[in-house]
């Protein structure tokens, strides 16, 4: 992909930040294609691929799926995009993730929307999403805390120390938070 001079914009944030909700109306004001890395690992799941368990496995316990699964992923719905400007959600979520990305496909983000919302109101929202995610539920969710913590944080703050980091209150009510992301859009030809 090094040579392709794709736009990327990674959307990073807890468990129910808002990361999915945020993309899809930026994808209607932007031209981005959105690409979840979560969701993409769930369509990979229930393809019946030979990594089938191993992702149903991780996601059930919260723990993040080896990078070179999810780089596959993202690379192949790149490709079959037929777009350029990539908002990636909810990758990457490890330094090995980051850093197994740049090096793979040579692509550095434009930057980085961050959702900050409290714990008590992820875990309010994913416990009322009902759409039947085998991650929503509360034990599992705890697990997804602890691993954001102790492994995601750490890549929003290498991000910051390049000052890549566009930090969105998003516990605020939805349009609100889309007001707040669209000032990092300007003129919607970044
Ligand atoms: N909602 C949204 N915004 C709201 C607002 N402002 N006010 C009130 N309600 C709001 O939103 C969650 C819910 O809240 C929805 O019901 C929404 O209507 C409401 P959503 O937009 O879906 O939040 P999002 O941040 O996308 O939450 P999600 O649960 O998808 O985040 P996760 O990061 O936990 O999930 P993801 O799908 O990215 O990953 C799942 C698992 O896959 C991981 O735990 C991991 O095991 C695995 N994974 C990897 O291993 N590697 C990866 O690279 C990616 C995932
Ligand atoms: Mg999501």
């Amino acid at each position: 992909l090094a040579n392709k001079n794709f736009t990327v914009v990674f959307v990073l944030g807890g468990p129910g930040s808002g990361k999915g909700t945020q993309c899809a109306n930026i994808v209607q004001h932007f031209g981005y294609s959105h690409l979840s890395a979560g969701d993409l690992l769930r369509a990979e799941m229930k393809s019946g691929s030979e990594n089938g368990f191993m992702i149903q496995d991780m996601i059930k316990e919260g723990k993040i799926v080896p990078s070179e699964v999810t780089i596959k992923l993202l690379e192949r719905a790149m490709l079959e995009s037929g777009n350029d400007k990539f908002l990636i959600d909810g990758f990457p979520r490890n330094e090995e993730n980051r850093a197994a990305f740049e090096a793979v496909t040579g692509i550095e983000p434009k930057f980085i929307l961050f959702f900050e919302c409290s714990e008590e109101e992820m875990q309010r929202r994913l416990l009322s999403r009902n759409q039947g995610r085998e991650d929503d539920n509360i034990e599992t969710i705890k697990k997804r805390f602890k691993v954001y913590m102790e492994s995601s944080l750490p890549v929003i703050e290498y991000y910051k120390a390049k000052g890549k980091v566009r930090k969105i209150d998003a516990a605020r009510p939805i349009l609100e938070v889309f007001e707040a992301v669209r000032g990092c859009f300007p003129r919607g030809n970044i």
